[in-house]
């Protein structure tokens, strides 16, 4: 199976990476669903909604601040930079990720789609203000604009549209793509696991890194089952491919 799929992305030219919170699991930041997935006694999907953050700011705050403060302590691993190499070994290339912890980019990728958002952005629910707020823990809970307003993560919550242009810029990755690795989601969240089919309609090749079997799994063309930071240095080369044709 790893074979396989090393000859698959060492023959592509054009290729696109989705990624989700297991990428970063061996980094030291949390995955959303299984086990260590919860915060207090919460689900996520109690949290990250805009009902939620109406109703108790401070409680959704309090989490963010937790995951910032995870996050800040972080640093990227093998699998991040296994995708870094990649791309620079790619003509065509876009990494697809539905993180908002920025690893990928600590890490060196340059050509990212954030599908979610950035949890280092924070916006005001009154004049739209967006600003960069990489302070941990933030001084003041919930914290406020300028303006007097309330300010919020700069994330994508249940119910709520992706950031503009990114669906699209998306979309057209995985059309062009002749392989779509999926790296560490559960691919229960939507539109993103869409992403998947929409590869398969277009003709590419899907291999999945996940240590556990997911709601895509059955589907796939080839599943390898392990830790990202151990199966991408495995499937992606240290030397950098040379492309020909
Ligand atoms: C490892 C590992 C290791 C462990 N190595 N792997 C179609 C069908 C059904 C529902 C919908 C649909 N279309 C839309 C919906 C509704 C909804 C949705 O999807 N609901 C489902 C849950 C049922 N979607 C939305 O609401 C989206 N918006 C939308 O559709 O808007 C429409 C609209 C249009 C126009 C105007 C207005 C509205 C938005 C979704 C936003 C999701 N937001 C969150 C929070 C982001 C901010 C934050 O970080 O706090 O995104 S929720 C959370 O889930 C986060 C993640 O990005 C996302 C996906 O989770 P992910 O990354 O897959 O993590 P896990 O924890 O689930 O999985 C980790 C995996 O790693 C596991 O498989 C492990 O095994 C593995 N793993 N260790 C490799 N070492
Ligand atoms: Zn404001």
């Amino acid at each position: 199976m790893l074979e396989k799929a090393r000859e698959w992305i060492r023959e592509a030219r054009s290729v696109a990476v989705l990624t989700g919170a297991g990428i970063s699991a061996e980094s030291g930041v949390p995955t959303f669903r299984g086990p260590g997935g919860l915060w207090r006694q919460y689900r996520p999907e109690e949290l990250a909604t805009p009902e939620a953050f109406r109703r108790d700011p401070r409680l959704v705050w309090e989490w963010y601040d937790w995951r910032r403060q995870r996050i800040a302590q972080a640093r990227p691993n093998a699998g991040h930079e296994a995708l870094v190499r990649l791309e620079r070994s790619k003509p065509r290339f876009w990494l697809i990720t539905q993180n908002v912890d920025g690893l990928h980019e600590r890490a060196g990728s340059r050509r990212v789609i954030k599908l979610h958002g950035d949890i280092w952005l924070v916006r005001c629910v009154a004049c739209g203000r967006e600003q960069r707020d990489e302070r941990v823990p933030l001084p003041e809970l919930p914290p406020r604009c300028a303006c007097g307003g309330l300010l919020r993560p700069g994330v994508v919550w249940f119910g709520e549209a992706l950031p503009p242009g990114a669906w699209e810029a998306a979309e057209q990755a995985v059309r062009e793509a002749e392989v779509l690795l999926v790296v560490g989601t559960s691919a229960v969240v939507y539109p993103a696991a869409g992403l998947i089919p929409l590869a398969q309609a277009c003709g590419a090749r899907v291999i999945e890194v996940n240590p556990e079997e997911t709601a895509m799994s059955a589907r796939l063309d080839c599943s390898l089952r392990g830790p990202a930071g151990v199966i991408l240095p495995a499937l992606i080369p240290s030397e950098p491919n040379v492309q020909t044709g």
